[in-house]
């Protein structure tokens, strides 16, 4: 979905509202507060350990990322058993009423299977408006309900537990997906287990009322598969990660110097040649259309926009090894490219031969791509005079926008944002770099997606002799990931024109599924609560006991994660 922006004067008051819900919701923070003091620290200590984390059901203050409110009930747990069902209701009225239902069936069903696998339970999906029949469980509820107030918006949602039923309810079958996995954290981590779980795990849901939705439209995470190349069963695992802290956006870097992994049918050498290779020299790979459409549609699934990137002018060795005849600048065109430099390579900045090859490329993408969204890249080009530059990235942009789809760009092609331009700026150089030219976008119209490297790049080192990663940006821990505000990280930029963050995970050094779960978890969390709960939510003291917690579920799902010091992991994890 398009990001659309509510008026200051609405979130203003909005804030007012949470501020005080959450004031109130704070109190129950207060047993989960003894371990460390406040700001930053762990690290020193050398890692606190927690006790064991508490026995009995979950409480919603244990939620990563936070929800915008959380009261506790003082009745009994709701318990899953083997009587427990999932019931869908009806759809509510309008047009698109079966398309709709058809997909909260599909939350349902998504939702029991997680659950089947851990409880053994046969957890039945059943259809079914209104109260339960007589004498039948109410189970698990999830209902659309078109008359919850607008500012729920497509992702909020609203669950509520007790005794005698979990009620999850929301405008969209997004937001219903949304409070499914909040449904996930309020049971015991054991839930994420694979296989069946034997040890006698209660599955509980303490008794609680949750009303949530996010304070940015766009959250993302971005995967790089062309420094190394990921395949769809990889990628659907990163997807499983970035789902369960209701990120909503995957962006791919599909293409970079060292390899082209999107086959384009009208351009046959760019996976004959150009797929190849990756860094390392390893044999690299792409993705066929069906693998791409596969890709989005298990993304879809979980209600994430994959957002495509197509990096051009620079970052294109690949292109120039598989079409010489599109470098006009002579560069080096070493082929396979195996190292990791930046820099080097552009393809021809003008000339119908050019345009023509991206002509086919934005097509092909846009016929794949449901989303809005298509990315063309644009940074780090050393060899093109400016005016080349802005010019390649205008007439690319229009393709774009010809095509059907929104051209995001990184924060180099400011200057091509604006109206019939470039429509969502990708802000990595944030830290005061490109300053005035973003302004400037966004005074146009262009929205902002902040991706501070020296923040949200999930590539930099945890610090500085950590065995993954580079340090360009500087090293980037989980408090550094979490303890920034993207709203006024730059102060420049005008109200409201920020949409969201996005967690870059750039694969120069990373070459398995291993090594993307040690540098995601745990910072990925950090920058999706910074994405989803609102300004008043966030606090490090808070959200790094919360962290601790998440360690049992990901050992449960068979994540690796990175047992920073900072994180007072439970003694027992691990
Ligand atoms: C910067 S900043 C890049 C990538 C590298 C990354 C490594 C930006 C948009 N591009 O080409 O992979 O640093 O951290």
């Amino acid at each position: 979905m398009p990001i659309r922006t509510s008026g200051l004067a609405a979130r203003t008051r909005r804030l007012l509202v949470i501020a005080a819900v959450l004031a109130l919701a704070a109190a129950g923070f207060g047993v989960h507060r003894a371990i460390g003091g406040a700001g930053r620290d762990g690290d020193a200590d050398g890692g606190a350990a927690a006790p064991a984390a508490a026995r009995g059901p979950r409480t919603g203050d244990r939620i990563i990322p936070a929800p915008l409110s959380v009261a506790a009930g003082s009745g009994p747990a709701f318990r899953i058993s083997e009587r427990t069902v999932v019931r869908v209701g009806a759809a509510g009225g309008s047009g698109g009423a079966e398309e709709q239902a058809v997909r909260v069936r599909a939350v349902a069903e998504q939702l029991a299977e997680a659950l089947r696998r851990p409880t053994g339970f046969p957890l039945t999906v059943e259809a079914g408006a209104g109260a339960a029949p007589a004498g039948a469980a109410e189970g698990i509820r999830l209902e659309l309900d078109p008359a919850m107030p607008e500012e729920t918006g497509d992702e909020g949602y609203r669950l509520t537990a007790d005794s005698a039923a979990v009620r999850i309810a929301a405008r969209t079958p997004a937001g219903l997906y949304r409070g499914t996995q909040t449904l996930r954290q309020l049971l015991p981590p054991q839930v994420e287990s694979r296989s069946r779980v034997t040890d006698g795990t209660d599955w509980t849901v303490a008794s609680v009322d949750i009303d949530d939705h996010p304070r940015y439209a766009y959250r993302g995470a971005m995967l790089d598969v062309a420094r190394h190349f990921f395949t769809p069963d990889e990628v659907k695992g990163y997807i499983d990660r970035l789902a369960l802290y209701k990120v909503n956006h995957l962006h791919l870097h599909l293409t970079d110097d060292q390899g082209w992994r999107i086959a384009v049918p009208a351009r046959p050498a760019l996976t004959e040649i150009g797929a190849s290779s990756e860094v390392g020299g390893t044999p690299g790979g792409f993705y066929t259309a069906a693998d791409y459409q596969e890709i989005v549609r298990y993304a879809q699934e979980r209600f994430l926009t994959v957002v495509p990137e197509i990096d051009l002018p620079g970052h294109s060795n690949a292109v120039l090894a598989s079409y010489p005849e599109l470098d006009c600048t002579r560069s080096a065109r070493p082929w396979p490219y195996t190292g990791i430099e930046v820099g080097f390579s552009t393809v021809c900045p003008t000339g119908d031969a050019v345009f023509a090859f991206t002509g086919d490329v934005v097509a092909e993408l846009a016929r794949l791509t449901p989303g809005p969204y298509l990315h063309i890249g644009g940074d780090e080009v050393k060899k093109l005079a400016p005016a080349d530059y802005q010019e390649f990235v205008r007439r690319v942009s229009a393709q774009v926008v010809a095509a059907g789809k929104i051209p995001v760009g990184w924060n180099q092609t400011a200057a091509a944002a604006g109206p019939g331009g470039v429509g969502l700026l990708q802000y990595w150089d944030a830290n005061g770099g490109h300053e005035q030219e973003v302004r400037e976008a966004a005074g146009r119209g262009a929205k902002v997606i902040m991706s501070p490297a020296g923040r949200t790049y999930l590539d930099m080192k945890y610090d500085s002799s950590y065995p993954l990663g580079l340090r360009w940006a500087g090293t980037v821990d989980v408090w550094s990931a979490y303890s920034w505000d993207p709203d006024t990280l730059n102060a420049a930029l005008p109200a409201g024109s920020v949409v969201g963050v996005e967690a870059p995970l750039w694969t120069e050094t990373l070459s398995s599924p291993a090594d993307l779960d040690l540098m995601l978890l745990p910072r990925l969390p950090a920058i999706a609560e910074l994405g989803w709960s609102p300004k008043t939510a966030h606090d490090w003291e808070r959200f790094r006991q919360r962290l601790a917690e998440e360690g049992a579920r990901w050992e449960a799902a068979g994540f690796g994660y990175e047992k920073r010091s900072e994180v007072p992991w439970p003694v027992t994890a691990r």
